[in-house]
């Protein structure tokens, strides 16, 4: 169920690693914690993308000095959920959260601040704090479960899912907490949103119409239309590119998928690729894999060539977010 993602710390932790490993759509028990035989190994849905690239099992590790700007990402190498920053070469690793179960980050607009989701008592809030980790603030203050900030990009705003209103959906607020209000309303799982770099629109991953596929929307909510018809479950993740032309999402058929802005050409970047998240020049994008034994980050230019290892601990380390 819905509920749980948010509710239950272990099924979020195992939702989040099938988002990252790409395993079976239904979680799987508690107990079954991510190994690397949990790699994708089915078959692709009938309706599935055929992937277009051939697979890379494994990667380099960067090379420091190449890859530019600040990373936010969740790791398990402190013993529990946290959310880290290090440079986007791998170096000046931080932990930012010490306490509790957390997840989601995402940098702010200007890069001073980081929104995230933590588990506080019985649900998920949505969480700010300064890149230094200082100054951290519940900002949902609800009782359900709130979840997957994504900031408007002059940072006044922040679009998050919430299960509040019986179901998940996705809501705006203003980015000290104020006016929340639901822009979706629909009985099926809503969430995962992702504002574009304009303002304009919103893609979302939805399963109103059978399995989770990516759908866009105005920014006030209107105008909800498909753009992608994957057949498979699993949230897809997506993240609007720099310039506004693509969007790179993970899919459940079998990696880190790339497509237009308008749902064309679907194109498989990495076949061992999870969620990801474009660099602030658009050349390379960051993602996640198990590729070598264990979640690793990885960083690979946008057409899915020289993949580079960022992260080499045998600790969970995934749902990167690059700062702007
Ligand atoms: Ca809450
Ligand atoms: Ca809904
Ligand atoms: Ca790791």
């Amino acid at each position: 169920m819905y509920h749980n993602l948010f509710r239950i710390p272990l099924l979020a932790a195992v939702m989040a690693v099938i988002l990252a490993a790409c395993a079976a759509p239904t979680p799987t028990p508690a107990a079954e914690q991510p190994t690397a035989t949990q790699a994708p190994t089915q078959a692709p849905a009938a309706t599935a993308i055929p992937p277009t690239n051939t697979p890379r099992p494994t990667a380099t590790p960067v090379v420091l000095g190449t890859v530019a700007g600040r990373i936010a990402f969740r790791s398990t190498r402190s013993g529990s959920d946290n959310i880290w920053v290090m440079n986007g070469d791998g170096s000046g690793l931080t932990n930012l959260t010490q306490t509790g179960h957390n997840e989601s980050p995402a940098w702010s607009p200007d890069g001073t601040r980081i929104a995230w989701c933590r588990l506080a008592g019985q649900n998920f809030e949505i969480y700010v704090m300064n890149a230094d980790g200082s100054d951290q603030t519940n900002l949902s203050n609800n009782p359900s479960g709130d979840c997957f900030p994504s900031w408007s990009p002059d940072g006044t705003q922040i679009i998050f899912a919430s299960d509040r209103d019986g179901n998940a959906e996705i809501y705006v607020m203003n980015s000290d907490g104020s006016g929340q209000t639901r822009l979706t309303n629909n009985p099926a799982q809503d969430d995962q949103p992702s504002w574009s770099r304009d303002g304009k629109q919103i893609v979302f991953g939805s399963d109103r119409e059978g399995q989770n596929d990516i759908y866009v929307m105005n920014a006030d909510g209107s105008n909800q239309t498909s753009l992608t018809n994957l057949g498979v479950g699993v949230a897809p993740v997506p993240m609007w590119s720099p310039d506004g032309t693509k969007i790179v999402f993970q899919c459940q058929c079998g990696g880190t998928y790339v497509m237009n802005a308008d749902g064309s050409g679907q194109t498989n970047l990495v076949i061992n690729g999870g969620q990801a998240d474009w660099s602030p020049d658009g050349r390379q994008i960051i993602f996640s894999s198990d590729r070598d034994g264990n979640i690793e980050l990885y960083v690979m230019n946008a057409d899915g060539s020289n993949v580079m290892r960022l992260t080499d601990n045998s600790a969970e380390d995934y749902s990167a977010d690059w700062s702007p």
